[in-house]
């Protein structure tokens, strides 16, 4: 049979028909000589979008961060089984063999933080921020690895930076972020101890800055001149527990963490900027988590959860049009309230509005860690316990 031929003519007004039927809401009783605008296009208005959720991995014991390698496979440190858990693009998820003995790990002390190297295609490289035994003692430090090419096993290059103060395991932090300049920065907790956020010799309540090859402080660094050697990598102070930290698409930093009583932070992060946290004397918890009758100015958090705490943990700024009003918000994993919660900010970085999408709420348990991957979706650690965590997929619908 021959094939129809179409006159160019007609087929255009076929197209312009098919394309006014499309455009009008189904039921909607619309002339169909007339083009219906799109009231709640991602173009006007963003829409609030439904979000899908999906199980990644599974059998974890407190996943604390999750990153992706160019490989498309899922590194993951538990934080206290210290454990460095992989799953390939395909095939089953296996632990990456490293010293894991040497790792210290007491309450919230463990494997925590991870950073891929953004060269990583070709040096192999990338960071964990962990508890670790001494010879005599114990710290909690910052540590570069080299990954094997099969993916199996992973040898210490070299630890970046030590000392990070620690007791019982309480507020041991511990965040990675490497910024888009290639920068390290990292957010550390006050170990609980009180005169640690405001003592810039102590590298415990505060976020750090580091050169990620050298181990150095980065050179534009706050207090770079000073003559102690520990004050120098000092970012900005006054913190009790920096568990999140994010960058901007407009390049800005910043942290996440948890309050005491009241008063979960997220702050902007301004380079030698005091955060007011000084719970003295002792480990005095009563204090505000942002003491403005402290000496000098102190920097009032962007978004604070008010007269109780939901535990924040982990950020990040998501990224792309499919996110619709979401887009440019931080998400943020809480952990007592069992949620995810997403803060959009405007253009300054003020006026914080917070969204609590169902579908991440009393869900999964507690939410630690949310990492957008390079397709737009989100990863998010759950923090529960013995085998029962998950890796979780978030992508708008
Ligand atoms: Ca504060
Ligand atoms: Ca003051």
């Amino acid at each position: 049979m021959r094939p129809v031929r179409v006159a160019p003519a007609l087929l255009a007004l076929l197209t312009l028909l098919a394309g006014l039927v499309t455009a009008a809401p189904s039921g909607a009783g619309v002339d169909p000589g007339v083009r219906v605008p799109q009231i709640e296009s991602t173009t006007t208005a963003a829409a609030m979008p439904a979000l899908r959720v999906r199980t990644r991995l599974r059998g974890l014991s407190h996943p604390w961060d999750v990153k992706q390698l160019p490989s498309g496979s899922l590194l993951v440190t538990e934080r206290d089984p210290a454990r460095l858990t992989l799953s390939p693009k395909k095939g089953v998820q296996r632990k990456v063999r490293f010293p894991a003995r040497k790792v210290w790990t007491s309450g919230e002390t463990g494997l925590m933080g991870l950073e891929i190297d953004p060269d990583f295609a070709t040096n192999r490289r990338f960071y964990t921020c962990s508890g670790w035994r001494k010879p005599h003692g114990k710290d909690i430090r910052v540590n570069a690895w080299r990954l094997n090419r099969a993916e199996t096993r992973a040898r210490l290059i070299k630890p970046l930076l030590t000392g990070l103060p620690t007791v019982s395991g309480r507020h041991g932090g511990c965040r990675l972020l490497i910024a888009d300049d290639g920068s390290m920065y990292v957010g550390t907790g006050d170990a609980a101890v009180g005169t640690n956020p405001r003592d810039l010799t102590s590298l415990g309540g505060k976020t750090l800055r580091l050169d990620r090859f050298t181990g150095r402080p980065w050179p534009d660094n706050p207090f770079i001149d000073a003559a102690d050697a520990m004050q120098r990598y000092v970012h900005t102070y006054g913190h009790r527990n920096v568990q999140g930290l994010a960058q901007r698409r407009d390049g800005s930093m910043w942290s996440v963490e948890q309050g005491s009583y009241r008063d979960d932070e997220v702050n902007l992060l301004v380079p030698g900027g005091d955060y007011g946290w000084n719970p003295v004397p002792g480990y005095n918890e009563s204090v505000p988590m942002t003491d403005q009758d402290l000496p000098g100015d102190q920097i009032n958090a962007r978004w604070r959860s008010g007269r109780s705490t939901v535990a924040t943990s982990g950020g990040t700024f998501v990224d792309g049009d499919r996110w619709g009003r979401l887009d440019g918000a931080l998400a943020v994993g809480a952990l007592k309230n069992e949620m995810l919660l997403f803060i959009r900010f405007d253009a300054s970085g003020r006026n914080p509005r917070v969204t609590r999408p169902a579908a991440l709420h009393h869900r999964f348990g507690r939410l630690r860690t949310p990492v957008q991957l390079a397709n737009g979706s989100l990863l998010v650690t759950t923090d529960n316990c013995c085998g029962m965590d998950r890796v979780l997929v978030v992508r708008p619908r």
